[in-house]
């Protein structure tokens, strides 16, 4: 018999209750969160699957590692722990703390951003824009075509497109820098290759432009290279890793995904003259430059997790394992999806799901609220309310990408759980026809993703 099973590379120590809701329950819940999921109260969630974000379980050396934080001020032990992890495992030398990605995302753009500046991306995050723009820039997406074509098996759909950025460079505005994410979120947890992050790099090299990662999930990206990427295949993830940020100036990173903590991140640099501009900032908006957003414990929490997502390539294979074999179960029930399956969720296609729904009735949000509806599973819509409106004339950015993001948790939930989860999306896809359009009852200026509240049309 052919032995190809696997497992997760670890047992369960601790475990923390979920209750199942009836019909009713959760009918009563989803109309007072306004149909949107970010404001259901997670009591009333079964299966928790709107983010990887600040969601992971923490491993016993965590849990130890807690204990050991030094709560100084200034100068504490556990700040230069961190510094070391970061210096060892991303080869950045500069390292500046902050509370999560955001607030490196902030300093970043801060103190590199001047108004009027264009900053290319393969594919926007909503926060990294709302910061570009907060700092008076404007984002490009500089993306390859294949990212916003769900299915399309393009083993790198998060590569930048080369053309696209020369085309940028050649125009009139300022490029500060290029801002590069790795295992690219909007577009369904896809990767960049290797050799693209080296093309990338060199020709913004050659034209005094920066390349800043977003390398929140560049441990998932590695992961993809090893597997999809010749000459990688015996390499391992602590090397790719390495090698993805050597083509880079430096990275904002929020660890509350890879990294493995419940709340963190950090913007790193090579240049310290650009690293002692962050800290000016740093100081007023986060916190003294030995612990920026952080507590002690954090930081040395945070240190362990740096380590430990590249210990083995064992951690990364079950990660990503797992999201494939809740992909594969939902692509089984015919049920598009984005392909090919990401590093941190299976993104359902809702503009092919609900075919009856124009964009403006906002298909994804109806769609993940059915999905929680039948069975307490939340996800997050990823599509024209995510998108939000156009600063220059107020329109509804019409992205082409209309999805729901299901995320999985790193290291939480169990087989069993992706089980009962595809059996609701696929109940949920049976029933397609019956899900009702939605409209705005509050929409909020900024970010509005996260508060908007809707009704059914
Ligand atoms: O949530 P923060 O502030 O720690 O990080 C912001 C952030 C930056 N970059 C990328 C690629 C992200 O995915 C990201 C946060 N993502 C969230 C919250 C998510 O649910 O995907």
């Amino acid at each position: 018999m052919e032995r190809r099973s696997w497992a997760e590379p670890y047992k369960i120590k601790m475990v923390e209750p979920i209750r199942i809701t009836t019909r009713a329950e959760r009918e009563a819940a989803i109309t007072e969160a306004g149909f949107n999921t970010f404001l259901l109260k997670s009591e009333d969630v079964y299966i928790d699957l709107l983010t990887d974000s600040g969601t992971s379980a923490m491993s016993d050396a965590q849990w130890g590692a807690l204990m050991m934080g030094d709560e100084s001020y200034a100068g504490s032990r556990s700040f230069y722990h961190l510094v070391d992890a970061v210096r060892d495992v991303y080869g950045y030398e500069e390292l500046i703390p902050t509370h999560q990605g955001r607030g490196a995302e902030h300093i970043l753009s801060q103190i590199l951003i001047k108004p009027g500046d264009v900053i290319p991306g393969n594919m926007y995050f909503t926060t990294t824009r709302f910061h570009q723009e907060y700092a008076g820039g404007t984002f490009a997406d500089v993306i390859i075509e294949e990212a916003h074509l769900p299915a399309s098996t393009h083993p790198f759909k998060g590569n930048v497109d080369l053309e696209k950025l020369r085309a940028l460079i050649d125009g009139p505005d300022r490029i500060p820098y290029l801002s590069l994410e790795t295992n690219v979120n909007m577009a369904g947890g896809q990767p960049v290759s290797m050799q693209n992050l080296r093309e990338t790099y060199e020709l913004c090299r050659t034209h005094g432009i920066l390349v800043m990662l977003d390398a929140t999930r560049a441990v998932e990206n590695a992961y993809f290279i090893q597997q999809r990427e010749a000459g990688y295949e015996t390499t391992s993830i602590a090397e790719i890793l390495r090698e993805i940020c050597s083509y880079s100036d430096g990275a904002t990173v929020s660890s509350k995904k890879d990294n493995l903590v419940n709340i963190g991140g950090f913007l790193a640099l090579r240049d310290p003259d650009l690293a002692r501009k962050a800290r000016a900032l740093l100081v007023a908006f986060e916190g003294l430059h030995t612990y920026g957003g952080m507590s002690g414990r954090d930081m040395e929490a945070l240190a362990t997790g740096i380590r430990e997502m590249v210990a083995t390539d064992d951690h990364v294979r079950a990660r990503v394992g797992q999201v494939e074999y809740l992909g594969n179960r939902i692509l089984k029930m015919g049920v598009p999806i984005v392909q090919p399956i990401g590093g941190h969720g299976v993104f359902i296609d809702a503009a092919m799901t609900l075919m009856h729904l124009d964009q403006e009735l906002f298909p994804a949000q109806a769609l993940a609220a059915a999905i929680y509806r039948d069975s307490g599973v939340r996800g997050m819509e990823r599509g024209i309310v995510s998108a939000g409106r156009d600063p220059a004339d107020g329109s509804n950015r019409r992205p082409q990408l209309e999805l729901v993001r299901l995320t999985l948790p790193r290291r939480v939930y169990t087989q069993a759980h992706m089980d009962v989860v595809a059996e609701s999306v696929g109940a949920v896809w049976e029933d397609r026809d019956s899900v009702r359009g939605l409209r705005f009852t509050y929409e909020p200026d900024e970010l509005r993703f996260f508060q908007a509240r809707f009704e059914e049309v």
